[in-house]
């Protein structure tokens, strides 16, 4: 598939944010009497569409600064091009990929609060790494249910990925230590690690997560860590506390936003890039193997605003 396909993909899976937002900010730039009526109006929109207030009133001021008459008279999308350049600002440091490095262990670790989307992203990463050829072993360390293993089984036997056996109710940690131990007597590279996400305001779960990572920092070496938390774009604001307490405790490296086909509201990357500093690395729209994404600012604009 060449990348303009998955370029049109990707705007398709966001089409219910893009429709929502460009057509709202199509009526309120008619709409506006005047600059102060434009912006008020403006920052509503931008509230509520998850920008997180002080990405909100970055915006706000910058819009300040134009000239209204001018922006009428140049219609609406002079105003889209704008804004998009302001987003584009906002978002700029956060483009960043996940390397496969051949010469040592990759290993990424997916946290995330239950249902966000932990074990789906761990099969699309695997599916996508299984792709370009990555010796690749998947490690189920969400063994609070059977059925949380049963599911990564499944999807990594659509793939012939190699999977690490656990028992519901093992410890988490030992699973982990099982996972690396068999992908270094196999040659394998890349080790994925799905883990558990009952509620994060149980401190058990932290400590369960904080021990996975001490036994991966002790037992390994040569290897990178990528602990990449998935959030539910349809959260909206709370998201952005829950992102905080698991930045806290392992020191996020990167998010994976999940359910981007499922929110009429695309401003919560904005939020998180503003509030957390967090950069997001992937973005999964679509309940298929294949809808992932590589989080590229220019990109995400384009199919947020065109
Ligand atoms: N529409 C949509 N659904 C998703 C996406 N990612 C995950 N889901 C669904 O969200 C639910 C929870 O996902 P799961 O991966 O089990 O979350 P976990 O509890 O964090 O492991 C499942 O029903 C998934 O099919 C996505 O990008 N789009
Ligand atoms: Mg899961």
């Amino acid at each position: 598939m060449n990348i303009k396909n998955i370029f049109y993909q990707f705007k398709e899976g966001l089409s219910k944010t893009r429709i929502e937002l460009a057509n709202k900010l199509g009526l309120l730039f008619s709409n506006s009497k005047d600059k102060s009526d434009f912006l008020e109006k403006l920052e509503e929109l931008l509230i509520l569409s998850d920008l997180g207030t002080s990405a909100t009133v970055e915006i706000i001021n910058e819009f300040q600064q134009v000239n209204f008459r001018e922006y009428k008279e140049n219609g609406f999308s002079f105003f889209k091009e704008k804004l998009k350049a302001i987003l584009i600002d906002i978002l700029n440091s956060t483009s960043s990929e996940i390397n496969i490095d051949e010469d040592r262990l990759n290993i990424i670790m997916l946290v995330g609060v239950n249902g966000s989307g932990k074990t789906s992203i761990a099969g699309k990463i695997a599916y996508r790494l299984k792709n370009k050829n990555k010796d690749i072993i998947i490690v189920p360390a969400d063994t609070f249910r059977a059925a949380a293993i049963q599911q990564l089984k499944i999807l990594a036997d659509k793939m012939g990925a190699e999977m690490i056996n656990a028992k519901e109710g093992a410890d988490p940690a030992s699973v982990v230590y099982d996972g690396i131990s068999a992908a270094r007597a196999r040659g394998k590279n890349v080790v994925i690690i799905d883990t558990a996400g009952r509620l994060h305001t149980k401190t058990n779960l932290m400590n369960e997560l904080e021990k996975i990572k001490r036994v991966i920092q002790k037992e390994t070496d040569n290897y990178s860590l990528e602990i990449l938390q998935t959030i539910d774009a349809t959260m909206g604001q709370n998201a952005i506390a829950q992102a905080k307490s698991f930045n806290k405790s392992l020191g996020v490296t990167g998010i994976a936003l999940t359910k981007m086909d499922g929110t009429a509201k695309g401003g919560i990357v904005i939020a998180i890039k503003k509030e957390l500093g967090i950069p997001v690395k992937l973005i999964s729209c679509g309940e298929k193997l294949n809808n992932l994404y590589d989080f590229k600012t220019d990109e995400f604009v384009e199919a947020l605003l065109d």
